[in-house]
């Protein structure tokens, strides 16, 4: 309810709106690219779910899309090489993973990290959104629960042999996350998002994750804390 008093204030039409929307809405479609390309990558790793990790790549490309077709509604034309820049450090620790064969890591990186954080921003934005995206959004962020699952399920079933890696890949990559977070503050607030909240869905979202595939509440604690201090 709370979000219904903020929303009538919001100008999607004015200039310092959709200012912002040109780098949120790139850093989304980027993002919705990058993980079509991830999940297409993550197939090779894994030929026994290839079908599966193509299936989940096809509705990368329609989330891309669909925020494209978001953009265009409000007249914004996307800065897509700020949002390339937004995400090279992951881009770059994910392809360094795949060029070792790291599946576990990849798949920390794309499906939990990236898919967790996508789910939070969406989940947000929903409340807040112009009625056309908010319609995209709702049907965006269903189809993210299920590729936070895919990873869910596969390091479960490969928990033991996995875990150390996962800790690893963690500490690296979560850092780089709370930066991005820091680093879209100001614009998501322009669209009344607040960084709190973000964080807060980001913590949930991930957290289950984690437990879901069996760390301890103890090993979630520290983990997904890991370089929230610095940021
Ligand atoms: C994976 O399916 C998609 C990856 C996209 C990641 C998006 C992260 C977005 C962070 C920016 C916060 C504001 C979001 C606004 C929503 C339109
Ligand atoms: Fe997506
Ligand atoms: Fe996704």
């Amino acid at each position: 309810m709370q979000e219904l008093a903020v929303s009538p204030k919001l100008d999607f039409n004015s200039e310092t709106y959709k200012d912002a929307y040109s780098r949120i809405n790139a850093i989304v479609i980027e993002g919705e690219q990058e993980a079509y390309e991830n999940y297409v990558q993550l197939a090779q790793l894994l030929p026994e779910h290839e079908q599966e990790l193509i299936r989940l790549s096809k509705m990368e490309s329609r989330h891309k899309k669909g925020f494209q077709a978001c953009g265009r509604n409000l007249n914004v034309t996307p800065d897509l090489d700020f949002a390339k820049e937004y995400f090279a450090q992951l881009h770059g620790n994910f392809q360094k993973a795949l060029s070792e064969g790291k599946v576990v890591t990849c798949l920390l990186i794309q499906a939990l990290i990236i898919e967790a954080f996508a789910i939070s921003a969406y989940n947000i934005y929903i409340p807040v959104a112009d009625p056309f995206a908010r319609k995209i959004t709702e049907g965006v962020v269903k189809d993210e629960y299920s590729h936070l699952n895919f990873g869910e399920v596969w390091l479960k079933e490969h928990f033991a042999e996995s875990k150390a890696e996962l800790e690893e890949a963690n500490r690296q990559n979560l850092p780089i996350v709370w930066k991005m977070l820091n680093q879209v503050e100001d614009d998501a607030r322009t669209l009344a998002m607040e960084k709190e909240a973000l964080v807060e869905d980001f913590m949930i979202s991930y957290g289950e994750a984690l437990s879901n595939i069996g760390f301890t509440t103890r090993e979630i604690m520290r983990m997904s804390a890991y370089g929230l201090a610095a940021a």
